[in-house]
């Protein structure tokens, strides 16, 4: 049986549980990190010396980082329909779970500490806005590439859409100024239809 260390608040640790539902997975999981604490312990620094989440184990292999663990599940427990065998039709994949990592989230990163994790008082609206602003030019991207699709890798969901379910639902969520970005918007839409993303990440954020 797997076994996942890690929040199900956490953005990383949301993508390994979406994953293992849409794989079918059976899985133990341990709170850590957060308010649950614990990712600084020595015994969690052997695991991960990263001291974040998540951490999962496989029989002796020991996996962090979260956009690898995904990778690894769907190779392992039949998830090519996730994760596509044939090397063009997995770098379209890819390339958005770079991107997600590159592009995307350090700006989403900023917006959830400076909206969610900071005080009103405060705030850095300057870093705010500058991120805001970041994040709807990355926003844009994947707008413009649904034009016409479905799903970000072609007519399915793929780990595209898995690695960046969470920041899709962050950026409808928060409190910010939000031109409408139609495909987006349908493609989200699309994303809530799934059991998975209700359980696993259209959670309250914190
Ligand atoms: N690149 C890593 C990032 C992991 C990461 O930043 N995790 C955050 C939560 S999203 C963390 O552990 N923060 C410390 C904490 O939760 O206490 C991954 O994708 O797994």
């Amino acid at each position: 049986m797997l076994k996942i260390w890690g929040r199900t608040t956490s953005s990383n640790v949301q993508k390994v549980l979406w994953c293992c539902a849409e794989l079918g997975l059976e899985y133990e999981r341990v709170d850590l990190g957060g308010p649950f604490g614990g990712n600084q312990d020595p015994e969690y620094l052997e695991l991960n010396p990263n001291g974040l989440v998540p951490t999962v184990k496989d029989g002796e292999l020991i996996m962090w980082e979260s956009n690898t663990i995904c990778r690894y599940l769907c190779s392992t427990r039949n998830g090519d329909r996730l994760y596509p065998k044939d090397p063009s039709a997995r770098t379209h994949v890819e390339r958005w779970m770079d991107w997600q990592l590159s592009s995307l989230g350090p700006p989403m990163g900023t917006l959830l500490f400076g909206l969610i994790r900071t005080r009103p008082e405060q705030r850095d609206h300057a870093a705010i806005e500058a991120a805001r602003r970041k994040a709807l030019t990355a926003w844009t991207i994947a707008d413009d590439a649904l034009e016409g699709h479905a799903y970000l890798a072609g007519e399915e969901l793929s780990l595209a859409e898995i690695t960046l379910g969470t920041l899709v639902y962050r950026w409808h969520a928060f409190p910010i100024e939000r031109p409408v970005l139609k495909n987006l918007k349908n493609w989200f839409e699309r994303l809530r239809e799934r059991p998975a993303f209700k359980k696993h990440i259209e959670i309250p954020i914190t």
